[in-house]
C-alpha cells in the first residue's frame, strides 16, 4: 500500500479535460477493430480516457473522464469497448457531465440493463456487471468514472462476442436491438 499526499485535480464539465497531468488513452477506430457489426473505413478518434494517476490498488479509488464523440460506424453509434472488471465483484460509479447517451451492462449470462446518461445523472454499476457507454447524440459525451483500484479489465470476453444488445441509430434515434453475433 501507498500512503499518498492528499490532492485535487480540476475538470472541465462541458470538454472532460482535467488538469494538471492526466494519463491519456485515445481509441481510434482501427484500435477498435471487431466492435463494431461493420468495418469502419477511416481511422477517427472514437473516445480518449483521462485518468487520475493513483496506483491500482485495493485501498485507493481510480477515477477517469471519458470524452466519447459523435458519430456512428454504419448505423451503430460510437462506444467504448466496454469491459468486465478482471476481479469480477469491483463497483464503479459514473457521473454524466454533458452530452447524452446510453450505459449498457450486462452479467455473464446475458442479462441486460440499459440506462439513460445525461447531465448530473448517476449510473450506479455493481460488480459482475460488463459496461460500455454510447453516444447517441451529436455533442461529446463526457462522463466522470470512479472505481476500486484493483478492478482491473477483462476486455477478452466483449472482444470475442459483444454485448447482448447493440444500439443503432433508427429513423434518427437510438434504438437498443439485440446483437446478430451475440
Ligand atoms: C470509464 C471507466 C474506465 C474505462 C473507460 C473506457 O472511464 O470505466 O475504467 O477505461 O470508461 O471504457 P473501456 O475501458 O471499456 O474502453
Ligand atoms: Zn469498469
Amino acid at each position: 500500500p501507498h500512503l499518498l499526499e492528499p490532492f485535487s485535480v480540476h475538470i472541465d464539465f462541458e470538454s472532460g479535460l482535467l488538469s494538471p497531468d492526466p494519463v491519456v488513452l485515445v481509441r481510434r477506430l482501427s484500435s477498435l477493430a471487431g466492435y463494431f457489426l461493420q468495418n469502419a473505413d477511416t481511422d477517427s478518434e472514437v473516445y480518449s480516457v483521462h485518468e487520475i494517476r493513483v496506483p491500482a490498488e485495493r485501498d485507493h479509488l481510480l477515477s477517469s473522464t471519458t470524452i466519447v464523440l459523435p458519430g456512428k460506424v454504419g448505423d451503430e453509434y460510437y462506444m467504448t469497448k466496454g469491459h468486465f472488471h478482471a476481479n469480477r465483484d469491483r463497483s464503479e460509479i459514473y457521473l454524466t457531465l454533458s452530452g447524452e447517451g446510453l450505459l449498457v451492462m450486462a452479467l455473464e449470462n446475458g442479462t441486460t440493463v440499459t440506462k439513460e446518461m445525461r447531465p448530473g445523472v448517476v449510473n450506479y454499476v455493481p460488480g459482475h456487471w460488463a459496461h460500455r457507454s454510447v453516444n447517441t447524440g451529436s455533442e461529446p459525451l463526457v462522463f466522470y468514472a470512479v472505481y476500486i483500484g484493483d478492478a482491473g479489465y477483462d476486455y477478452a470476453t466483449i472482444a470475442e462476442r459483444g454485448f447482448p444488445v447493440v444500439v443503432v441509430d433508427r429513423d434518427g434515434g437510438p434504438s437498443v436491438v439485440p446483437n446478430p453475433r451475440y
